[in-house]
Order: C-alpha cells, then structure tokens, then sequence
C-alpha cells in the first residue's frame, strides 16, 4: 500500500507541472500514451518518467535533490511532503540523491499493478481501472 500511495505521489507531481492538465493521477496516465493508440507501453511510461524527472533535477546535472527546492525543503506543505517522499522512493541506494537511472529504471509498481493481463502495455480499460482505484483512495 505504501509503494502504490508513493506511485501516486509521483503521478500527481507529474500532473501538477504540467499545469494545463486535469490534476488526476488518471490524466497523467492518459498522457503517457504518446502515440495515442489507445495503449500506454512500458516504454511511454519510461518516457512519461523521463518528462518528470526533467522537473525534478532543476539545474540539469543528472541528479535530483531535495536541495534543488529550497523553499519546499523547508515546508510541510501537502507538495513538499509529495517531492520528499517522491524522493525518498526512488532514491534506491539511499544516498539521498536521486540519479536519472535510479528515477526513470526504478520499479513501476504503478504500471505493474495496473497491467491486469500482464502483457506489458495498459490498454483504456486497464487505465480505467487503476483510475477508479485511485480516485476512490482520495
Ligand atoms: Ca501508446
Ligand atoms: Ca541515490
Ligand atoms: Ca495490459
């Protein structure tokens, strides 16, 4: 339950910087679907991670910090909680920074979870699905 609650976080992280999107973890999904086939892949999610991580390693070094958000570091707002507990997910090793390999190779417990039929693509159904779930978590 804690790593689905952390997939989350990441998700709505994700949709928070891109502003235009609808804020549900769902829609952020959705987009993840570049090609829009109607299938969300391993790969889209990849990338869909990649876009992420872009935000999250603000002066382009590679790696993420907590210290790349000063202002949130200090707060307990609901987003600063959201970026350190992001943060501390994905940092495998535990070094306290967050490599691009470690963000975007890392486990996709949400996308595994997600993928019923295990055939390692979401199909619309299978978003459906997760979304529902996740929205009636909130
Ligand atoms: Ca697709
Ligand atoms: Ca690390
Ligand atoms: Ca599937």
């Amino acid at each position: 339950m804690k790593i689905l609650i952390l997939s989350i976080a990441c998700l709505v992280l994700a949709a928070s910087g891109a502003q235009a999107a609808s804020r549900t973890p769902g829609a952020a999904l959705d987009k993840a679907d570049a090609d829009h086939d109607g299938y969300v892949t391993r790969e889209e999610f990849k990338a869909s991670r990649a876009a992420q991580f872009v935000r999250l390693d603000r002066n382009g070094d590679g790696v993420a910090t907590l210290s790349e958000f000063p202002r949130l570091a200090k707060s307990n707002r609901p987003k600063a909680q959201t970026l350190k507990a992001v943060i501390q997910y994905a940092d495998h090793d535990g070094d306290g920074r967050v490599t691009r390999a470690e963000f975007i190779d890392g486990p996709s417990p949400l996308f595994d979870r997600a993928d019923r039929d295990h055939d390692g693509r979401l199909s619309r159904g299978e978003v459906t699905a997760i979304r529902n779930q996740l929205e009636s978590l909130k």
